[in-house]
């Protein structure tokens, strides 16, 4: 006989399937199904995938390990020991040379690898691209992806040039790049539209992290709509897992890499792959180092490396997270603020211990609860969005280093849509303007302008120089106009 084709013109009739209903129910969370009866098939199909999709135990684990923690008192901080920190002041030049030649050495052996990591929104810049695709304002127009993509050419060459007076090219340095759901494909096209900038196709890994539901208050799945459950990227932390899953962390074991440098993708002054950081890394010989700056005002939207407990590890707690009565304390001895060393998302770790992390941080499964609205099948709902910050790494590090730098040489950061006070696009094109402009004038070049508030100046293509070095040839007794790009 033949069946009948089943139509499911009354989907009301079939109740959830049942063994995914008692999944969730072990959980708690068997409300994402409250709406079944008004789905219909095609709906129905898309929740049910959307469930089969999420690893309900692991989720289950991390929102009882992370709501459960906020009940425990973190332990006491305490400012790091001064002794952890190179600063720029006890810096010599021969340790800058030194550093520049171990980490040249390294870099022409192949052994650093740069990782990105750009899966954040950039909801506070207004901008729905991803912010590596951003123009700040720059004379030559440069993308913040351009410019870390030309810092890493320049550093190639660099390193080539400092074996054998450059008589072989070193092997390119491999760029990997962290991706989310909201920033993957715009940012492949970029790359792809730009020929990766001069770059290799294949020195470049994209690779997508990790998302995780959202939660209300009582630790329930929030539904973005009625067939689909709220997720969002689980935090720049979530590197460790996708490079695990990615088995990237066995890719970079097989190129033979062995140190990373890690940074955050909205900071146009960002040294990338720095020879100087990285020398001091191999000098040092730690698991995980951190460029740190002098926090500039108590309310400043950085991380600051504190100590937990006596003699605890080195961590990082997160502006988000600090009380406001230690964010503006004094050190009544130095009149400094008593939390002053900044984190700036740029790292530096050894494969090693990435590894060791990509294990340990997962078994944990405690991740920073950010409450938010967030926008669900019921209009904007108070919930908390889950995430895992890069730094929550290095309480786990056995040996760690903090390299003071030079904010307006190193950190521009690009938060906030034009208009806003402090790290919008202006600000930081400024303080790339003015550096520049010290580098040409250090040079003996000339310049009919000092750089007047968010307008324009005479920019150094990182074709060119690095951090200011070989430019004598280029600028010397010449005069600059803005606007203008030095280059090659
Ligand atoms: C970050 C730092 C903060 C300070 C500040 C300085 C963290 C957790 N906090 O704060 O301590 O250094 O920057 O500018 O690093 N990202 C992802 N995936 C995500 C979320 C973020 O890849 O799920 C990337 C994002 O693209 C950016 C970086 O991580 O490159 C920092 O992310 P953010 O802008 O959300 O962090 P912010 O400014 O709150």
């Amino acid at each position: 006989m033949m069946r009948e084709a089943v139509s499911d013109s009354n989907p009301t009739s079939s109740p959830p399937p049942q063994a995914l209903l008692e999944r969730l129910k072990d959980y708690g969370q068997e409300d994402v199904f409250a709406l079944w009866d008004e789905l219909s098939s095609e709906e129905r199909d898309i929740l049910v995938k959307d469930i089969e999709s999420l690893d309900l135990s692991r989720i289950d684990r991390i929102i009882r390990c992370s709501f459960n923690s906020q009940g425990v008192p973190a332990a006491a901080i305490e400012p790091v020991p001064e002794s952890i920190v190179s600063t720029v002041e006890e810096r010599t030049m021969e340790d800058r040379e030194r550093w520049w030649k171990m980490g040249m050495k390294a870099v022409s052996e192949g052994k650093l690898a740069v990782l990105l990591l750009s899966g954040g929104q950039g909801t506070r810049l207004g901008s729905s691209d991803p912010k590596g695709c951003l123009n700040i304002g720059l004379p030559s127009g440069k993308s913040l992806f351009q410019l870390q993509a030309e810092r890493i050419l320049c550093v190639q060459r660099l390193a080539s040039q400092s074996i054998n007076e450059g008589s072989k090219t070193v092997l390119p340095i491999h760029w990997y790049i962290m991706t989310s759901p909201f920033t993957d494909e715009v940012t492949r096209k970029y790359f792809e539209s730009h020929k990766y900038f001069g770059l290799e196709a294949d020195q470049v890994t994209f690779f997508q992290q990790g998302t995780i539901p959202c939660v209300s208050r009582e630790g329930r799945f929030i539904m973005e709509t009625p067939y689909r459950v709220a997720k969002s990227p689980d935090g720049n932390g979530g590197v460790y897992s996708a490079l695990k899953f990615s088995r990237l962390l066995e890719d970079m074991a097989t190129r033979g890499i062995k140190y990373i440098d890690c940074y955050g993708v909205d900071n146009a002054l960002v040294r990338v792959a720095d020879p100087t950081f990285l020398g001091y890394f191999i000098d040092k010989g730690v698991s995980a180092a951190a460029k740190v700056v002098r926090k500039a005002y108590p309310q400043e939207k950085v991380g600051v490396f504190v100590r937990r407990g006596k003699g605890g590890p080195l961590s990082v707690v997160e502006y988000s997270e600090l009380d406001p009565s230690l964010s503006s304390a004094i050190n009544q001895q130095t009149g400094r603020l008593r939390f002053c060393w900044s984190n700036v998302c740029l790292h530096m770790f050894t494969l090693d211990f990435l590894n060791q992390v990509a294990n340990g941080l997962e078994k944990d499964s405690i991740y920073h609860l950010a409450e938010k609205k967030i926008p669900s099948a019921h209009g904007h709902t108070s919930g908390y969005k889950l995430e895992q910050f890069i730094f929550d790494a290095f309480p786990y590090a056995p040996s760690t280093a903090l390299f003071e730098v030079l904010r307006e040489e190193e950190f521009a950061p690009v938060k906030n849509a034009n208009g806003s006070n402090f790290d919008t696009p202006d600000s930081a094109r400024l303080l790339l303007l003015r550096l520049h402009a010290r580098w040409v004038v250090a040079a003996g070049g000339f310049l009919t302008h000092s750089v007047p508030l968010y307008a324009t100046g005479v920019e150094v293509s990182p074709l060119c120089s690095y951090a200011g070095e070989n430019l004598e040839s280029i600028c010397r007794g010449r005069t600059f106009h803005a606007p203008c790009e030095i280059s090659f």
